[in-house]
């Protein structure tokens, strides 16, 4: 049988080992161009320009797009700046982050 004090030291090793992901969510709004989502895109997300296409693409038309999912500081960090982005131009464009189930 395997005993108590294994399984606790086995779910620690996992969680150290793992850190529970967080996704950065891109939220459509009805001002920024589209343009200007693609280019935010590229830049925080390194995304090639197809791939940036469909997200923007998704997100204006579903309401929100998952970008990617990093550890927690990373996704919070990335869509911050992202956000700063647009909001240095005077675009309200958002970026959100969520914890993965
Ligand atoms: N809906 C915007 C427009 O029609 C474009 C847009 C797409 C904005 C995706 C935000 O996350 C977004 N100009």
């Amino acid at each position: 049988m395997t005993d108590i004090k294994t399984v606790q030291r086995t779910e620690e090793a996992v969680k150290t080992a793992r850190p529970k992901m967080h996704k950065v969510i891109l939220l459509n709004d009805d001002y920024t161009p589209r343009r200007f989502v693609v280019r935010v895109l590229k830049a925080e997300f390194r995304m090639p320009e197809s791939v940036a296409d469909r997200v923007m693409l998704t997100a204006h038309q579903r309401g929100a797009c998952v970008v990617a999912v990093f550890t927690k500081e990373i996704a919070e960090e990335k869509a911050t700046r992202a956000t700063d982005m647009a909001r240095a131009e005077g675009y309200p464009l958002m970026f959100t982050t969520e914890p993965e189930e």
